[in-house]
């Protein structure tokens, strides 16, 4: 294992710095991200995960939740939101979230992902409410709600400092954030196609805010519609930075660009090879993040099953709604069950641990 020989000679540099401990580069990534030597990038990439991690593969058994689908940002990439009340706009009551936590509750259910569009008709309550009605009926889950967009939206609504809004939040029982809303961080990409998200520099600051309020986030980058591969190893060069600085990133997920229904329906999928690079681009590159996720759910199960071997040390968890992707495309199921989580784990040559938020893991199957 410890000696590796690569078809593309520049990648010996970069195996010699990740076994030394040593950081990589702008140039670095950029030849992971440019290197054709794909099975040379994800043999270091394993090896850096299982140094880590060894043969561990984690998931999470967790329910999606989507609030509402209004939003007032009208990114181009975008499947999901709409800007205004048509057929197909919806926005969740307390009541209605209530129920999508009872219809299975006799699940054991650990981790809720709430997200939402930016939908201006709702008071900063309805937040507070939606947090607190779900911690009543499920004491025992973490609550993983809002991206760092939403944070700064719901700040505007509250009226209240960035600061005083998490802290209202933390306390209604929100445990951690999602890593959504990053995109690309790059100026040029932000103008031509979400120019009315948050800067880069405010979803720094907001996970910088949420890290030192006490709790942890995600990160994530969108890739495979315009940006450059300067621009996507400048993004998770700023993402180790903050992680420098904090320590409060969990994991990092790359999101594959999925175009069907969107304003860039031109575009092509994502391919396979892209997807492997970003994942073990990201595992070498993000030498302070623990965990990072193949996300099944963008690059289909199969894929997130080999994707274990590229760097992977997480398949998110079980789902069973998943929206935002599948509005724009996406051809994976919209849930797995426990047991196909730990039979695609186990296939690939891993072991399952179904974890918590926090990664305890709470059942290991050997
Ligand atoms: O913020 C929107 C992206 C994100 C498309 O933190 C799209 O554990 C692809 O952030 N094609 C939501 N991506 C998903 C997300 C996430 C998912 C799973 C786990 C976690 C976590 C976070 O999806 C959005 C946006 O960046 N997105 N439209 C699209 N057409
Ligand atoms: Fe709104 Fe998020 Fe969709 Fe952008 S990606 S339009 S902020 S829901």
């Amino acid at each position: 294992m410890y000696n590796l020989s690569f078809l593309d000679n520049r990648l010996d540099k970069i195996y010699n710095k990740v076994k030394a401990g040593k950081r990589l580069d702008l140039d670095d990534g950029l030849i992971l991200y440019e290197s054709h030597d794909l099975s040379g990038i994800g043999r270091i990439a394993d090896f850096a995960r299982r140094r880590r991690h060894g043969d561990n593969a984690f998931f999470v058994y967790n329910q999606h939740i989507n609030y509402t689908n209004l939003c007032i940002n009208g990114c181009k990439f975008c499947a999901y939101a709409r800007d205004k009340k048509t057929g197909d706009a919806f926005t969740l009551s307390i009541d209605d979230v209530k129920l999508k936590i009872l219809e299975r509750i006799n699940e054991p259910v650990r981790e809720f992902h709430i997200v939402g569009g930016l939908n201006p008709t709702l008071p900063f309550d309805y937040y507070i409410d939606l947090i607190k009605s779900i911690k009543e009926l499920r004491p025992e889950a973490a609550i993983k709600a809002f991206t760092a967009v939403e944070i700064d939206f719901i700040a505007k609504i509250a009226e209240l400092s960035l600061d005083e809004t998490l802290a209202k939040l933390i306390n209604a029982g929100l445990s951690m954030m999602p890593g959504g809303g990053a995109e690309v961080m790059s100026s040029r990409v932000r103008k031509k196609l979400f120019p009315k998200k948050i800067s880069a520099h405010r979803w720094l600051e907001v996970m910088t805010a949420a890290h030192k309020a006490g709790i942890t986030s995600n990160a994530t980058m969108l890739y495979g519609h315009i940006e450059t591969t300067e621009e996507r190893v400048n993004h998770l060069i700023l993402l180790r930075e903050l992680q420098d600085q904090t320590g409060g990133f969990s994991a990092y997920i790359s999101l594959a660009f999925h175009p069907q229904n969107t304003q860039m329906s031109h575009l092509h999928n994502t391919t396979a090879c892209d997807d492997l690079k970003n994942i073990a681009a990201a595992r070498l590159m993000l030498d302070n993040f623990e965990h990072i996720k193949a996300y099944w759910v963008m690059i289909g199960e199969k894929l997130a099953q080999v994707a274990l071997s590229f760097g992977a040390d997480d398949l998110d968890g079980t789902i069973i709604e998943e929206k935002i992707t599948h509005m724009a495309g996406a051809t994976s199921a919209k849930g797995m069950t426990r047991e196909e989580m730990e039979r695609i784990i186990i296939a690939a040559g891993f072991t399952p641990v179904e974890r918590d938020s926090f990664y305890n893991p709470v059942r290991r199957q050997n």
